[in-house]
């Protein structure tokens, strides 16, 4: 296995601040804003986004999450074919009307952010919907794009990226494997 360092923790936080400074600016007022983090790592990020508004604009942000869960089912077909599955929602506020900004550490096949839009608007009728990634690594198998990337990592199938988090890896820093 080689790994490299794409980013180290300073270059986090500052890709951090800059997707913060993105959403804030296209989220006029911040009044109608929720965040929402997907599964485990999207959910820290979005946490940190939030900290980082109130720091900039002095306003609270709420916080939701969802958890998906992508299986796969590579038995019963040629390639494979990723399911993905909504096990849970915290959403802490209605979201009638609000802006909802998705986000997650990676972006791949856009399974995942598909599934977290079917689980929104079954909540409710949100204003607009708007996708947010720390990690764009290509390959999308549907027609989803992201509104705010952290970094553009193209990647082949055969690479992985891995975010690190200081809540649950110790410490923060994208690395990409070849495996
Ligand atoms: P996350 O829950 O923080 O996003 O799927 C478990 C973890 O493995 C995920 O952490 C994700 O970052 C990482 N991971 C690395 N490569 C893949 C991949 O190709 N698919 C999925 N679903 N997760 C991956
Ligand atoms: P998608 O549904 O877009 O294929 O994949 C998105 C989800 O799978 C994200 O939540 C992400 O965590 C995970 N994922 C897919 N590829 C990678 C990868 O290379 N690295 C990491 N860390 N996660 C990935
Ligand atoms: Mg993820």
């Amino acid at each position: 296995v080689m790994t490299k360092q794409l980013v180290d923790a300073l270059g986090m936080q500052r890709v951090l601040t800059r997707m913060t400074y993105e959403i804030i600016e296209k989220n006029k007022g911040l009044q109608d804003t929720v965040l929402v983090g997907i599964k485990t790592r999207g959910i820290y990020l979005a946490q940190r986004v939030a900290k980082r508004i109130e720091q900039l604009e002095g306003q609270k942000v709420p916080v939701g999450t969802l958890d998906i869960t992508l299986y796969r089912d590579d038995h019963h077909e040629i390639g494979h074919r990723d399911q993905a599955t909504v096990n849970g929602a915290n959403l802490p506020v209605n979201i009638d009307d609000k802006t909802v900004v998705l986000i997650d550490d990676v972006l791949f096949t856009g399974r995942t952010a598909r599934a977290a839009m079917d689980a929104l608007v079954a909540q409710g009728r949100p204003q607009r919907i708007m996708l947010a990634v720390l990690v764009d690594r290509g390959h999308r198998e549907l027609p989803i794009r992201a509104d705010i990337v952290g970094k553009n990592v193209p990647t082949s199938t055969k690479e992985q990226i891995s975010v690190a988090v200081e809540e649950v890896d110790g410490h923060d820093g994208i690395t990409i494997e070849q495996i």
